[in-house]
């Protein structure tokens, strides 16, 4: 908490610098620098097994119509109720009915998704039609108008993830009015045709140039990726790949980047720290992880949060199986801003 008022000073002075809108530095200096990293923001687990059947009832209790989006938010139990998974990001699950559509809009805050469960929903990026399968990535970049529709047949649940409170902080959230959901003017989008391969990119696109070439990383080529990582990556060499731009090698959002890390069983790569904060979810396998002081035991579907400055150590628990582990974070945020550093434990 900050003191802003000196109990050793005259009171009428005090009350004349309140009375000015002024206030002592020396009574705050060491809450606003302190002399080790502060977040209140603490290591939290979501279990899909809690919260799979919450989302249900949600769709039978919420209209679509009504809700825009049905989500249900990811609160960090240390920041005292904010709709915020850290200091800086927003974590949701979003659930949508086969039939259903959720209107087009656009803001400036940054947006991904983590597709969790159900098949035959798409989200539209710009006009673009990208396909919902589980474990896809797609990001809908600030101020690309995006809705969603389903023309499957069972719900379909995504993991959402949103730089809102970072953008709140610097009063730069609007969002746009909705507007009715407009059929795709593509029915794929360009990792279906255009970044097919690593290393080879269009000479000359056939969509429009909006700076993101690339909104969705499909889990099948992501997954390919991994496990050909995992066959030839020595035992003490950590199997992780950053999604980026594929025309810049820039992270996929300007705040926000992703990586997908393959744990072999019985892997527990080092510990290691950074200033960023990273929302986890689990894709494939169970494990633990140790984050900060705090060890969370995790399966398939669940999403964990690791706070910024804490020490975070993964294991997979399997005797025989892999692990896949999805990460959003505020890296490219934080890089930025000249506020990136990191360690390993020695
Ligand atoms: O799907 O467009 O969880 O705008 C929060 C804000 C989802 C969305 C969220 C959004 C969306
Ligand atoms: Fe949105």
């Amino acid at each position: 908490m900050l003191t802003t008022r000196d109990a050793s000073l005259p009171p009428a002075y005090s009350e004349t610098l309140e009375a000015l809108s002024v206030g002592p530095l020396w009574t705050a200096l060491h809450v606003l620098l302190p002399n080790e990293r502060v977040t209140s923001a603490v290591p939290h687990r979501w279990r899909w097994r809690d919260l799979g059947p919450l989302l249900l009832e949600a769709a039978r209790l919420v209209p679509i119509e009504q809700a825009e989006r049905r989500v249900l938010v990811l609160k960090n139990p240390g920041l005292g109720g904010a709709y915020a998974v850290t200091s800086t990001l927003f974590a949701g699950l979003q659930i949508i009915l086969p039939g259903e559509a959720a209107p087009s809009h656009h803001h400036t805050p940054a947006a991904l998704r983590l597709v969790v469960q159900g098949r035959g929903a798409f989200t539209t990026v710009d006009g673009v039609k990208c396909a919902m399968e589980p474990g896809d990535l797609i990001i809908t970049p600030p101020m690309r108008w995006h809705d969603h529709g389903h023309e499957g047949s069972e719900p379909v649940v995504w993991l959402d993830g949103l730089d809102i409170p970072l953008v709140r902080s610097v009063d730069a959230s609007w969002a746009s009015k909705m507007r009715p959901a407009r059929p795709p003017s593509t029915s794929i989008d360009s990792s279906q045709d255009e970044f097919t391969a690593a290393g080879l990119v269009p000479r000359r696109s056939r969509y429009a140039d909006t700076g993101y070439p690339q909104v969705r990383w499909p889990w099948a080529t992501v997954r390919r990726a991994l496990a050909s990582m995992a066959a030839a990556a020595p035992a003490d060499q950590p199997v992780a790949l950053s999604y980026v731009n594929p025309k810049t090698g820039a992270p996929p959002l300007p705040t926000m980047g992703c990586e997908c890390q393959w744990l072999r069983p019985g892997e527990a790569p080092r510990a290691a720290r950074s200033t960023a904060s990273a929302v986890y979810y689990v894709l494939e396998g169970r494990g633990e992880s140790r984050i900060g002081d705090a060890l969370l035991a995790w399966e398939e579907g669940d999403t964990f949060v690791a706070p910024p400055w804490h020490f975070v150590e993964h294991r997979n628990a399997a005797p025989s199986a892999p692990a896949c582990l999805f990460q959003f974070n505020d890296e490219p945020a934080l890089r930025a801003l000249g506020l990136w550093g990191e360690e390993t434990r020695a």
